[in-house]
Parts: C-alpha cells; sequence; structure tokens
C-alpha cells in the first residue's frame, strides 16, 4: 500500500492559467496531473478542493483504476469538461506515481513504444494568405513533417487561430470575452487558396492540416471537404458543432477529406456514434479534457477497433503536465495518427521543467521516470492568477454564433 498523504492544487499563471493537482504519498513519491480548463479554470479547481480530494487523503494511490472508478460513478453526476478534468487531474497524478514507483517512464508500463518518436503538427497562421505561407515555410525549415494553416479572412477583423504573437497563441486575451465577427461566406473561398498556394511554395511531402472551430454546417462543411481534396490536406478539423454526432453523415456523403474531431469531448459517449459508424478518422480527446490516461486508453481502444487514428490536442492551454502524460500515452498507442504541438513561454517551460524534446519534426517524452514533467513550486507562487475568458463570436448582423 501506497498511501496518499496530501493533495493539492496549484494555481499559477507564467503567461496564461494552469490549474495543476500534486498528490504525495506515505513513500515519499509524489505526483502531478492538469487539471487545466481554459477560462474555467477555479470551477476545476474547486471541484478538486472542496469535493475531491478530501475523499482522496488515506487511499492506496496504487488503486489507480478503483479511484477512477470511485471518482466517475460515485459522484452520481457522470462527465462533464469540469469533472473530467478533474478526474484526468488525479489520474495522471497516479499513473506518475505509479511509474516512478516502477523506476520506469510511464510509455513502458502502457506496453512500450511502438514508435521512435511522435510525429507532431505546428501552427502557422498570419493576417493574409502571403504571412501563413512565409510561416509555414519556416516551420518547414525547423524541420516539421505536418503544418496547420490558418490564415485571416479578407473583410473580417480577426479570426480563429491567427494570432498577434506569432510563437504564443493565446485565444483567452481579456478579463472578459472578446467579440469576434463572422462570415462563412467570406472565409469559405479563402481556405482552397491557401492550400494551392501551400501546395506550390512547400511541396507535396508535408502534411497540411486546417481548424474550422466548429463554424461551418454539415453542407457547407462538406463542400469546403470536397474543394480542399485536390490539396489532399491531411485533415479538416471540428468541421461542424459535434453535439449532434449524426451530423457527420452528411458530411462523410459529400468528401474524402479526412475529418478530425474531439477536442473538447469528455468522455468515449461522446465519440461512441462518430467511431462506431466510421464518420471520422481521427480522435482529438486528450488526457487533461478526457478522463486521463485510464479513460483516453478505451476511447483509443474503441477507435482502433473501426480504423480512427489519436490526434489528440495540443493547443497552449493544455499544461505541459498534459503534453508530457500525451506524449508517453502517443508513443505507445497502436492506432496514433498525430500528435498537436504549439510552444509554450519560456516563464512556463521554466514553471514546469519537462523531460520532453523535439527533434526532426516528432516529440519524444524522454527517459525520465513516471511522465517526466514536475513543477516547481517556488516559482509557480511568483505568477498568480488572472482571470481571463475565452472569446465569443457574432456573425454580421449581430447574431451569437459558435466561436
Ligand atoms: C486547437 C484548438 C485550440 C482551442 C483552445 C481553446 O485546435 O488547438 O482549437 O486553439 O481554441 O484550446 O482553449
Ligand atoms: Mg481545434
Amino acid at each position: 500500500m501506497l498511501k496518499i498523504t496530501d493533495a493539492r492544487v496549484i494555481i499559477t499563471c507564467p503567461g496564461r492559467n494552469f490549474v495543476t493537482l500534486k498528490i504525495e504519498t506515505s513513500a515519499g513519491i509524489h505526483g502531478i496531473g492538469d487539471a487545466t480548463l481554459n477560462g474555467r479554470e477555479l470551477a476545476v479547481a474547486s471541484y478538486l478542493t472542496d469535493h475531491v480530494l478530501p475523499t482522496l487523503i488515506g487511499r492506496d494511490a496504487q488503486s489507480i483504476e478503483d479511484i477512477w472508478q470511485y471518482l466517475y460513478k460515485g459522484a452520481y453526476w457522470r462527465r462533464g469538461p469540469v469533472t473530467m478534468a478533474a478526474i484526468a487531474a488525479v489520474d495522471t497524478a497516479l499513473w506518475d506515481i505509479k511509474a516512478k514507483q516502477a523506476g520506469l517512464p510511464l510509455y513502458q508500463l502502457l506496453g512500450g513504444a511502438s514508435r521512435t518518436g511522435v510525429m507532431v503538427y505546428g501552427h502557422a497562421n498570419g493576417g493574409t494568405l502571403e504571412e501563413t505561407i512565409a510561416e509555414a515555410v519556416r516551420y518547414q525549415a525547423m524541420g516539421y513533417k505536418a503544418i496547420r494553416l490558418q490564415s485571416g479572412v479578407p473583410g473580417l477583423a480577426s479570426t480563429y487561430g491567427v494570432s498577434r504573437d506569432k510563437l504564443f497563441y493565446e485565444p483567452a486575451d481579456a478579463r472578459l470575452p472578446t467579440e469576434n465577427v463572422w462570415s462563412t461566406h467570406k472565409y469559405l473561398p479563402t481556405v482552397p487558396k491557401l492550400f494551392e498556394a501551400a501546395r506550390e511554395a512547400l511541396g507535396w511531402d508535408v502534411h497540411l492540416l486546417h481548424d474550422v472551430h466548429h463554424r461551418l454546417t454539415p453542407i457547407e462543411a462538406g463542400r469546403l471537404g470536397k474543394d480542399l481534396e485536390p490539396y489532399r490536406p491531411f485533415w479538416l478539423e471540428d468541421a461542424t458543432p459535434a453535439e449532434n454526432q449524426a451530423a457527420f453523415r452528411l458530411i462523410r456523403q459529400h468528401t474524402t477529406t479526412p475529418l478530425a474531431v474531439g477536442e473538447i469531448f469528455n468522455t468515449i459517449w461522446d465519440c461512441k456514434q462518430l467511431i462506431e459508424e466510421q464518420l471520422i478518422d481521427y480522435i482529438r480527446a486528450t488526457v487533461v479534457h478526457a478522463g486521463g490516461i485510464t479513460h483516453l486508453r478505451r476511447i483509443a481502444s474503441l477507435a482502433d477497433l473501426y480504423g480512427v487514428k489519436t490526434g489528440s490536442h495540443g493547443a497552449t492551454d493544455n499544461s505541459p503536465v498534459c503534453m508530457g502524460a500525451a506524449l508517453h500515452f502517443d508513443l505507445w498507442v497502436p492506432n496514433f495518427g498525430i500528435q498537436e504541438y504549439m510552444r509554450h513561454t519560456p516563464e512556463t517551460d521554466a514553471v514546469f521543467p519537462h523531460a520532453y524534446s523535439f527533434e526532426g519534426g516528432d516529440l519524444h517524452p524522454g527517459e525520465a521516470p513516471g511522465h517526466g514533467v514536475d513543477i516547481d513550486e517556488a516559482l509557480a507562487a511568483t505568477f498568480p492568477y488572472r482571470p481571463a475568458s475565452l472569446p465569443v463570436n457574432r456573425l454580421e448582423d449581430g447574431t451569437l454564433f459558435n466561436w
């Protein structure tokens, strides 16, 4: 028995807010888990501190599955992003502890490495098509094998994915939500032009991706997918909101462009139909927002049965703790597809010392026991929490729309 002796939540803002759970045990081994839910950080912190942590003290840290079931079934109110991020944090910290106790990197406990590295995609974005292409050329020169392209839309003041700061995209940019304006009519013709220019500049070896960020109807998404087919995109992401999983049938009827979805999913129930009906090609759920390693493993196993690959969310609002755990998962998971990778700021990297590293377009989780990521609590304390919200989006006539 490895008793849980203490568990606490650490909130820090080294450029953006992160919520981290630290669990300590009787053997002196500690583990950490990411609990960050962008724009709703304090809700998860309270869920953990007020409701979960008191039930953990004295339990056996080795009983990962039992604790997962206890927190999921025992809550009565199942699922939802707040609950599942809290469960994920506990689960990630416990896997970290178990692997440290074994003296092994986490991927060895999951079943060992299935590949030499984890292919990642980086983000090229720009206010104009030309700026985006220039940025993509830079990513190619850095060795990236896959690049996501997002470009400003003529006639719209701001566009999802296009940042002022080239290196560090951060949508939670103000205390209260900023308001963006959207026009599908203006957006739709820009993407095929962007991909045509990208193929000309970058060639055909590199994988190209695009994120629609939930903004099209299924038939509009079918049209965009069809228009992009000549440029062989790796995937079209979040083409339409996915609460209605059956909506993807309509997209599928019209295009062979691969579809990716799932960054906002928190359980297997959010994607069961999408996977079983083979309506998507990549499932983007990740450790922090989908119940930790224990639950993500179930989602990936279901996906594998239906030829669906993983493509985990890796935006900067997933802390380095989530990234570390995700990379161990990626190195092992048989049906791996790709991993998103947005670089964190130097301040964030300093607060979360980590064993993972980038080389030749791949990330590797490293060989440190556990998931290889820790937190410098003294440094974290120098970056106090700053409230920040994600934007909202309106159509040109003022109608509230999907951001
Ligand atoms: C992505 C995502 C992010 C989200 C962000 C919200 O594909 O990386 O769409 O950019 O908008 O994670 O918190
Ligand atoms: Mg996305």
